[in-house]
């Protein structure tokens, strides 16, 4: 846990979030400023801050971080039409809260992606 982490502290349960799911590895919950109909952020429960942060040990983590934001997205709905996964990397990739998280975006056909 990192104690200036805003997402650590969400694991933490010291700020509170919209849980959609969680397990002993990984926490989904809805973004506070969704930019679809269904916006939930998937993170691994350990604090690695970037995508560039993980390392050869986080694999396991990644792992299921990945299969679990699959889990998710049928949950909320959203596998049978499709969404969009994405993980912004630093300041040029747009990445706000330095504590590694994958989005889930969908509910709607979000287009081909636009840089
Ligand atoms: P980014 O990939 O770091 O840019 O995304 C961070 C997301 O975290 C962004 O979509 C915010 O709306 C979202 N978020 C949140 O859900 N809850 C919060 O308390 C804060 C940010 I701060």
């Amino acid at each position: 846990m990192s104690n200036d982490c805003l997402f650590c502290k969400i694991v933490a349960g010291t700020i509170p979030c919209n849980k959609v799911y969680e397990d002993e590895l990984v926490l989904a919950f809805r973004d506070i400023h969704p930019q679809a109909p269904e916006h939930v952020l998937v993170i691994p429960k350990q604090h690695i801050a970037t995508l560039d942060d993980v390392q050869v040990q986080a694999r396991a983590v990644m792992g299921h971080l990945m299969e679990r934001t699959a889990h998710v997205a049928r949950l909320i709905g959203v596998a049978e039409k499709g969404y969009r996964t994405l993980i912004n990397t630093r300041g040029d990739g747009g990445q706000e809260v330095y504590h590694i998280h994958v989005h889930i975006l969908g509910g709607k056909a979000i287009g081909p992606m636009v840089c």
